[in-house]
């Protein structure tokens, strides 16, 4: 941590009214425990001028938008700013002068054995200005960067752009002290974002990474005005507000995705009209992760705004999956829109099903461990997951959270994602609530449970990171499959642990894995390096940084794209070299490197404990239920097996039937009247 950012955050805890977090300990409950350190927190709010939204962005009178005036006056400055930048006598050097001998370190690795974290971070920090000056030089204002060919492209070719790789990254930027970075970001989202544009955007990654990178902007320019000194509240200066204004408006287009039968967002919708659409593919499905992670996003919105409809139309989301009655809490993996129903049996935590059950906890977490009903949920999921789901590949034991192609009565399919990857961190999350094992036990939250969920959480981690050590370029594949017995070990049959991690190409323990010639691929992903950050933070184990330290060591070594124009993605991580593919993903600045630099750097950066990070690593602040918002809803009461019971007798005609027409594919398990509620949620026992 550099000095400046370390005093910004002790200028924060000093200021903000909270106890500064350190090993003092409470009793009681993992909520109690988090709300002493939330004690007298306040969210920073918008000025406690909650706006009225609704119809904002379509009726503003001109001289209400502050964005036209103050656009024509950073107009000005842009041009001035891009002529001293880009102009031959530009005082900032190229990307390619600046950086091309900061990379020795590879070649020459340091010799002491005290490792410096602090010189490890910068260096994340020079692959981060490499990747953005890269993108600054030859593909600014695009959507997509290709590094190889040195071009930029807008999603939508006929758009305007939606500022993907610039939103995104702002609140690194910031993390990262990076100010006259930030400050050419800004202004242009100042002057050139504009979402008033005709044609669609996919709903979740539109929230996840530009309503959520505005929000983060947002968060960490007013809760700490210092990291990269510019806020976002300039009172009177052009572009006040910029960040909160920008994301209210793009909520206000969005949300008009949320306008189906059932309440479960349509995958799509036109920026302009506000139009929801069904997915083109998968018979009109939409992704079931796609669907039900909006919550943090929408729901922070209507904490700052006051806009309580943001707040019940993403929890109603979460309702109307929880009425199918799911077994043991997991999902398939296509959900419609129309029906609320799910499409298929298809179950897993990677592609399409994952971030589901990352919000779950994560809203618990959000509103400071008031809505219990969201702990519930994950808990139930967590249990299915460990009773259908986790298994041992062979021989060598790496606990694998595996899939279930036809359904929980189907097969097992030994396959990660490397997506599945976010879940180790988020168990470890879910048992601490950010904080340290040894607070937790401290505090006497410690039981059984607690000390098998964080088991799990560190196979789970080390099995990830097996995924990068088996590639000859330390770099994971998409995908990898395991080994598993002709009866596959289940965690039920007994807890496995794995064999250490024999150094060597030829090392057994790398034929547990499978590596198949489609995956190989390796899209700059940030979940394994997520998991080793939440891993640290929590355990306190060194050896999850440096874990963290090999793999981006091998992203310098293999990733890098010719003249110093940054990162790219890898159509094949199985070889030496490796096959370049030309793209940067938005994610690799926005997750990736944020991840490797919070990893490297002091605790006391964000203390895990006060905030909630999004699924697209965005950061927002943990509050307390305020201005009317509160959880609407109730579980249905339901059987052992997570079905819903319904009445058999004379409530049940109303009830069962309107339920039905609704969704007629839901779990519903019938029981007599007097039944129902009297069978409370119990965790699984295995099969
Ligand atoms: C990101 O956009 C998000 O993390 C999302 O939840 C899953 N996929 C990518 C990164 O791999």
């Amino acid at each position: 941590m550099s000095l400046t950012q370390r005093s910004h955050a002790e200028d924060y805890w000093g200021n903000s009214g909270q106890p500064r977090p350190q090993n003092g300990h409470t009793n009681g409950s993992l909520g109690s425990k988090l709300e002493s350190f939330m004690d007298k927190k306040e969210l920073p709010m918008y000025k406690d001028k909650p706006y009225n939204y609704a119809g904002s962005r379509k009726y503003t009178p001109f001289y209400r938008k502050k964005r036209v005036i103050s656009g024509l006056i950073l107009i000005v400055i842009g041009l001035a700013y891009w002529y001293g930048t880009f102009s031959p006598s530009a005082a900032i050097p190229k990307p390619k002068d600046t950086y091309k001998s900061s990379w020795d370190w590879l070649r020459s690795p340091a010799t002491s054995a005290l490792v410096d974290w602090d010189d490890r971070r910068e260096k994340v920090k020079e692959a981060f200005m490499l990747s953005w000056d890269g993108y600054e030089q030859y593909a600014w204002g695009f959507d997509e960067y290709h590094p190889i060919s040195k071009t930029g492209k807008q999603m939508d070719t006929k758009g305007k752009g939606m500022g993907w790789i610039i939103v995104d990254a702002l609140d690194t930027l910031m993390i990262m002290n990076l100010t006259s970075r930030l400050s050419h970001a800004r202004e242009w989202i100042s002057t050139s974002l504009d979402y008033d544009q005709d044609h669609e955007v996919n709903t979740f990654e539109t929230t996840i990474r530009m309503l959520g990178g505005l929000l983060s902007a947002h968060y960490l320019s007013t809760a700490f005005p210092d990291m990269a000194p510019l806020t976002d509240d300039d009172q009177g200066a052009p572009g006040e507000d910029l960040y909160l204004e920008k994301a209210a408006d793009l909520a206000s287009r969005l949300i008009g995705a949320f306008d189906s039968n059932s309440g479960v967002p349509y995958a799509s919708v036109n920026l302009k009209t506000s139009k929801g659409k069904e997915s083109h593919v998968d018979g009109g499905a939409s992704s079931t992760a796609e669907a039900s992670s909006l919550q943090l996003e929408f729901k922070y919105l209507a904490m700052l705004t006051g806009e309580k409809n943001y707040w019940e139309r993403a929890e109603k989301v979460i309702q109307v999956i929880d009425d199918n009655g799911m077994e043991d809490g997991l999902l398939p993996i296509f959900i419609y829109a129309t029906t609320g129903g799910f499409r298929d049996n298809n179950i897993r935590l990677g592609s399409r099903g994952d971030s589901y059950y990352e919000y779950l906890i994560k809203q618990y977490l959000q509103t400071s461990c008031e809505e219990p009903i969201y702990q519930e949920m994950w808990n139930q999921s967590l249990a299915g997951v460990r009773k259908w789901l986790i298994t041992y590949s062979t021989p060598n034991h790496f606990t694998v959270l595996a899939e279930r192609p036809l359904g929980l009565g189907g097969k097992l399919e030994a396959k990660m994602d490397h997506l599945v990857c976010f879940m180790p961190g988020t168990i470890a999350l879910g048992v601490t609530g950010g904080l340290t094992v040894e607070e937790i036990k401290k505090a006497g939250l410690w039981s059984e449970k607690e000390e098998e969920e964080m088991a799990l959480a560190i196979e789970l981690t080390k099995t990830c990171w097996g995924m990068y050590k088996i590639t000859p370029t330390g770099l994971a594949p998409e995908i990898a499959h395991f080994q598993l017995d002709e009866h596959p070990h289940m965690e039920s049959d007994g807890i496995l642990a794995s064999e250490d991690m024999m150094q060597g190409a030829r090392a057994a323990w790398k034929n547990d894995y499978i590596i198949k010639v489609n995956d190989r691929h390796n899209l700059q992903r940030p979940e394994t390096v997520e998991s080793l950050f939440y891993m640290w933070r929590i355990t306190g184990d060194e050896k999850y940084r440096e874990w963290g330290w090999e793999m981006f060591t091998s992203f310098v070594k293999y990733t890098a794209a010719e003249d110093g124009a940054g990162f790219t993605s890898l159509s094949n991580a199985n070889d030496i070299p490796p096959l370049l593919k030309d793209n940067m993903e938005s994610f690799w600045l926005a997750e990736t490197l944020k991840y490797f630099y919070l990893l490297f750097s002091p605790n006391d950066l964000l203390p895990l404990e006060s905030i909630v990070i999004n699924t697209e690593a965005h950061i927002f602040p943990r509050f307390k239920l305020a201005r009317g918002l509160k959880t609407g809803w109730q579980r249905k009461p339901r059987d052992e097996q997570g079905r819903i019971v319904q009445p058999a007798r004379s409530e049940r005609k109303g009830d069962r039937r309107a339920h039905q027409d609704s969704n007629p594919s839901a779990n519903v398990h019938t029981v007599e009247a007097e039944e129902v509620g009297q069978t409370p949620l119990v965790e699984a026992t295995p099969p």
